[in-house]
């Protein structure tokens, strides 16, 4: 198979830095806007700023209506579950001293109404357009990013998992729910200020208003903009993350840690993952592609599983839970029966046969990893007074589930046996996309 064989790998890990997001990279509560400061402005400037600024500049930011139908069309829009891939269409986010850099450029740029001969009225409007310019050019990136950066309950079911366990229970809507809140605040003190320039009765008045104004919001953004870089460390970091194709079968191996599972990886597809003798070596969801008999699969290596209750998980484990769940995959379940990898035979046992009871829906094929180091002719004993459940695991202690192929790495014992099993797995799996794909079809089409 190996010459046959062509690999691309992606790998996305959980670093020990993003499992504990909430805690480093994005402090839980930090940079929070006081609620005093989040709603500045008291509601007689809205009406002070329809009557003088927005007739000075021309223009405001408020939405009209019409800006609201569309906004909420697109809202609707959005409310239309996702298939998988959302992370590959994110936006693009700017830092936010670039942002501010450009929007401030931008605004120093803009020139008065022609025609306004007296010098004052001239500088008001000069100070309230810039003032109005610098608070859309502030604002409009932030709204684009709150517009283009999904809803997470809209996200495919493995998707909204990845978002939760990568980042953090709660961190990506936070971190929406800031950039927001800087938006918001950007454009009720950019009006605010705007609307008190429009209103100077000197030239010199008029430009210490517009040096205030845009002071103020330089303050704000300097003081807030950490949302956005926030928000654009979470889209490079879901950016990475492997493109996972529904319609190409996949293999998923599975089982406790340090039980071989990447050495495993390593032999079906070129790619390296790492491998090390102890266990949650592997941080993350590990994406291979393998090409056989020009076929392409997918190959995902995931991190070992423990003897506990969902809740005790780790979110390591997590994400191993969440491509059983959420990806029509087949199962590569590998045992380790040589004591070797630090969870016992009854442990790796009752670990299995709550795997095989949640997900008996995946194709399926078990092996016993490390046999260079197992007993040459395994014999089980029975003795009469023995009960079901011990016989059970005297049996899978000494052979693993029925059918399990044993292989080994260092030795090299049924690698071929292995790689011919998986190829007609794969193909099985094929099979199985299709027919419910044409099934889908003939319900979609009547
Ligand atoms: N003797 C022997 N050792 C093996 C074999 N396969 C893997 N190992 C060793 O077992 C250890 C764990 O291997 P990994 O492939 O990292 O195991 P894993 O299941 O991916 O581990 P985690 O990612 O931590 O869950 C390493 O020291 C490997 O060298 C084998 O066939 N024989
Ligand atoms: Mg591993």
């Amino acid at each position: 198979m190996s010459g046959a064989t062509s690999n691309l790998l992606q790998l996305w890990q959980i670093p020990s830095t993003c499992l504990l997001f909430g805690r480093s990279k994005l402090p839980k509560g930090s940079y929070l806007v006081p609620k005093m400061i989040r709603n500045p402005v008291p509601c007689f400037y809205k009406c002070m700023q329809s009557t003088s600024y927005e007739a000075v500049v021309h223009g405001s930011y408020v939405p009209s209506p019409e800006a609201n139908q569309k906004s909420e069309v697109k809202e609707k829009a959005s409310n239309v579950p996702e298939s998988i891939g959302a992370f590959q269409k994110l936006p693009m986010v700017m830092p936010s001293v670039d942002i501010l850099h450009s929007a401030m450029r931008k605004a120093k740029r803009v020139s008065p109404t022609k025609g306004i001969a007296n010098v004052a009225k001239r500088e008001r409007n000069r100070g309230a357009k810039q003032l109005d310019a610098l608070m859309k050019e502030l604002a409009i990136p932030l709204r684009t990013y709150q517009e283009n950066f999904p809803n997470k309950k809209y996200l495919h079911p493995y998707e909204r998992s990845l978002v939760e366990l990568t980042l953090g229970d709660g961190n990506y809507e936070e971190v929406l729910g800031k950039v927001d809140a800087l938006r918001k605040k950007v454009v009720s003190v950019g009006k605010e200020h705007a609307s008190i320039c429009a209103k100077s009765l000197s030239k010199r008045e008029a430009e210490d208003r517009l040096s205030e104004g845009m002071k103020k919001l330089e303050e704000i953004f300097h003081r807030e903009g950490k949302a956005v870089d926030e928000l654009l460390n979470i889209a490079k970091i879901l950016r990475a993350m492997p493109v996972v194709d529904l319609e190409t079968p996949t293999l998923c191996l599975v089982g406790a840690p340090n039980v071989g599972k990447s050495s495993l990886v390593r032999l079906l597809s070129t790619g390296k993952p790492e491998i090390c003798n102890y266990p949650f070596t592997t941080r993350g969801i590990l994406m291979g592609h393998i090409t056989i008999s020009y076929q392409n699969f997918q190959v995902t290596d995931t991190p070992g599983l423990l003897r506990r209750r969902d809740e005790d998980r780790n979110n390591l484990e997590k994400l191993t839970l969440a491509v059983l769940s959420h990806l029509p995959t087949a199962v590569l379940y590998v045992h380790d029966l040589s004591g070797e990898c630090g969870t016992s035979p009854s442990d790796q046992f009752i670990i299995y046969k709550e795997m095989k009871e949640r997900f008996s829906y995946h194709l399926w094929l078990d092996v016993l990893s490390k046999c260079d180091l197992l007993q040459e002719s395994p014999v089980v004993f029975i003795t009469e007074d023995v009960n079901s459940d011990d016989y059970e695991l005297a049996k899978y202690r000494k052979m693993g589930p029925d059918g399990a192929l044993r292989v080994s790495v260092k030795s090299e014992v049924g690698l071929d046996e292995l790689k011919s099993r998986v190829h007609e797995l794969l193909a099985s799996q094929f099979v199985k996309i299709q027919s419910k794909s044409n099934q889908e079809n003939l319900e979609v089409h009547g």
